[in-house]
């Protein structure tokens, strides 16, 4: 029952016991809505009055119910976001329940720092950088909104988050003192805004760093050997090219640096009032961890900068417990001191364990850009992708491979050729034979990453080359040529298809059946889906509570969010085991310059 006057809402909700994984229902007045599951086993009563919540919809007021369960009783757990353009965080419950989730926009929510999707692009255009200060206050304005609406704070018995990858943060000489001795009576920004020697951090989208990137692989022997080190050639948002930049460039400010943090490990040096260490994934986006015995590499820190192992600190299994929330969140928001903080790590390896893989899966992310994720055992690493340390299991590797053209591509041909319908597009998919009797099309609307071409390439099916195909060639083409090679690039790096290999789709692209028929044809393996929205927060929070209560993560975070069998293959190995070699072939006189 909800009732309302002008600034309260008042909700009563009288849950009977139905047993785990029913429904019940929500009303308001625009929606009624069944969400589950309920997670009481006997009769009980909430009653709960939100202010100025007139535009609750029904998804909040149950979360609202969740928190109030878990204020009296339940445990929760904390991930946090450190994005680009905003941080998020999310809190479940034991079961796995999202109980809060709340975000800072920094645009709009912090106009004084005049960032644009959260950076500051500078007039070279290449130069990408955002004001460290920045994320402190957003910070701040979180957990002001969270003790705003009554988050209970000491519910939360672990955390953990992720940054965006490669950004980087500079902690003037002898500021340590502030962050351990932060006074509950002020703001973090108020105490530490003028902590950092280099203002304006650089992040990901930085490509400024070229020259440098060049001079690493020089120093440590080429391309290739930087790859065999630190498992990724030299690039330009990596962070060991980025600090070389600032040490050739701003002298005074990079000796005047006492530690440089990454942004997951600057976020967790806010939690625990210390300089956090910095977690093995997303010190593999630095090109200056060695994959291979996960310690800094003393050639790659030599070429980048004087004492810079002292500078990074040690670097730690993301697993790990790094320590305690520190006084001051206990002090000024009311955290339990004994809630324990779990390294964060990058947003990619957070997501990761967002979708709760197992070892040998697959997971192919299917957006603007497609991406694709592997878990591996033994990385071949090579001069496209990247090979970065697993965030769950100690000793193993996780690939990242990044192709530009994805679904706006998808989307082009289904405009062109389908009239704009998905349906269209399946049908039409549908009336062509896996294989598509040996043509080959490769569309790169945008310049690829690998290979670096941009164009369309149509072969018939002797290998000659031709300007168009039928509209149904076309279709399937497109879906075949993007899915032979995300499969080719993940054997590259060492892939290896198995018995037991799943390939869990995500994303946007991952709603088409037809779609994913193609994927687990070529693939040769079974296509499982799932719908993890936020999954680099929701990663940490479940990575937190592995920390905290141990187990195997898959087990513990597949009963979270189970994959739900969408395609099994048919049997094209052969046909498609043709067409990768095709496209091996195609990509090395795209190489050569020979097409
Ligand atoms: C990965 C990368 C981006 C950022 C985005 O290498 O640069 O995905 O992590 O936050």
């Amino acid at each position: 029952m909800i009732s309302a006057d002008k600034k309260t809402v008042h909700i009563l909700i009288l849950v009977g016991y139905r047993g785990q994984g029913q429904g019940f229902h929500c009303q308001t007045d625009t929606s009624t809505r069944s969400i589950g599951p309920v997670l009481c086993s006997s009769f009980c009563t909430f009653f709960i009055s939100v202010r100025s919540a007139s535009l609750l919809n029904c998804e909040q007021q149950l979360r609202f119910w969740l928190l109030a369960m878990a204020s009296s009783e339940g445990k929760l757990y904390l991930g946090f976001d450190f994005s680009t353009q905003q941080i998020k965080v999310i809190a479940v419950t034991e079961k796995f329940e999202v109980a809060y989730d709340e975000h800072v926009q920094f645009d709009v929510d912090l106009p004084e720092f005049k960032t644009h999707g959260g950076v500051h692009i500078q007039p070279d255009h290449v130069t990408i950088t955002t004001p460290t200060r920045m994320w402190v206050k957003a910070f701040d304005l979180l957990l002001e909104r969270m003790k705003a609406s009554k988050f209970p704070f000491q519910n939360v018995v672990a955390v953990s988050g992720a940054g965006q990858q490669h950004g980087s943060v500079f902690w003037s000489t002898g500021v340590n003192k502030y962050l351990r001795n932060l006074s509950p009576d002020q703001t973090m920004y108020e105490q530490l805004k003028d902590c950092f020697s280099v203002e304006d951090s650089p992040v990901w989208m930085d490509a400024s760093t070229r020259a440098q990137c060049k001079k690493l692989e020089q120093a440590v022997g080429g391309p290739e050997i930087l790859t065999g080190i630190t498992g990724s050639r030299a690039y330009e948002r990596f962070t060991g090219a980025q600090i070389m930049k600032i040490c050739e460039t701003r002298r005074d400010a990079y000796d005047n640096t006492e530690r440089i943090s990454l942004v997951s490990s600057f976020a967790a040096s806010l939690f625990i009032g210390d300089y956090a260490p910095i977690d093995h994934s997303d010190a593999t986006g630095t090109n200056l961890l060695d994959i291979w015995s996960r310690d800094w590499s003393q050639q790659c820190l030599e070429a980048c900068g004087p004492n810079l192992a002292q500078k990074l600190g040690p670097s730690v299994h993301s697993s790990e417990k790094i320590g305690q929330v520190s006084d001051y969140l206990v002090s000024r928001y009311g955290f339990n001191p004994d809630c324990i903080v779990t390294a964060f790590v990058g947003d990619n390896p957070a997501s990761l364990a967002g979708l709760a893989p197992g070892q040998g899966d697959v997971i192919v992310s299917l957006g603007t850009s497609d991406t694709v994720f592997l878990w591996l055992t033994k990385p071949t690493p090579g001069l496209s992708g990247h090979i970065m340390a697993n965030p769950l299991n100690r000793n193993d590797f996780m690939s990242l491979t990044c192709f530009k053209n994805g679904s706006l591509t998808r989307e082009r041909i289904r405009d062109e050729k389908a009239g704009g319908s998905w349906e269209k597009f399946s049908e039409m998919l549908k009336k062509t034979p896996p294989g598509n009797n040996g043509v080959l099309g490769i569309y790169f609307d945008q310049m690829e990453i690998q290979p670096f071409i941009e164009g369309e390439y149509r072969f018939d099916g002797d290998g000659s080359k031709v300007d168009s195909f039928p509209p149904e060639v076309e279709v399937r083409a497109v879906i075949e040529g993007q899915f032979i090679a995300r499969k080719v690039h993940a054997e590259n790096v060492g892939f290896q298809l198995g018995p037991k290999t799943r390939i869990i789709a995500t994303g946007g692209g991952s709603k088409n059946q037809e779609i994913l028929q193609v994927l687990a044809d070529i693939f040769n393996s079974p296509v499982y889906v799932k719908d993890v929205p936020n999954s680099a927060g929701l990663g940490c929070a479940m990575r937190a509570m592995h920390t905290l209560e141990g187990g195997n993560f898959s087990d513990m975070a597949g009963k979270a969010h189970p994959s739900v069998l969408v395609a099994s293959p048919g049997q094209y190995t052969e046909v498609y085991a043709k067409l990768s070699a095709r496209y091996r072939e195609f990509e090395k006189m795209a190489e050569d310059g020979s097409l």
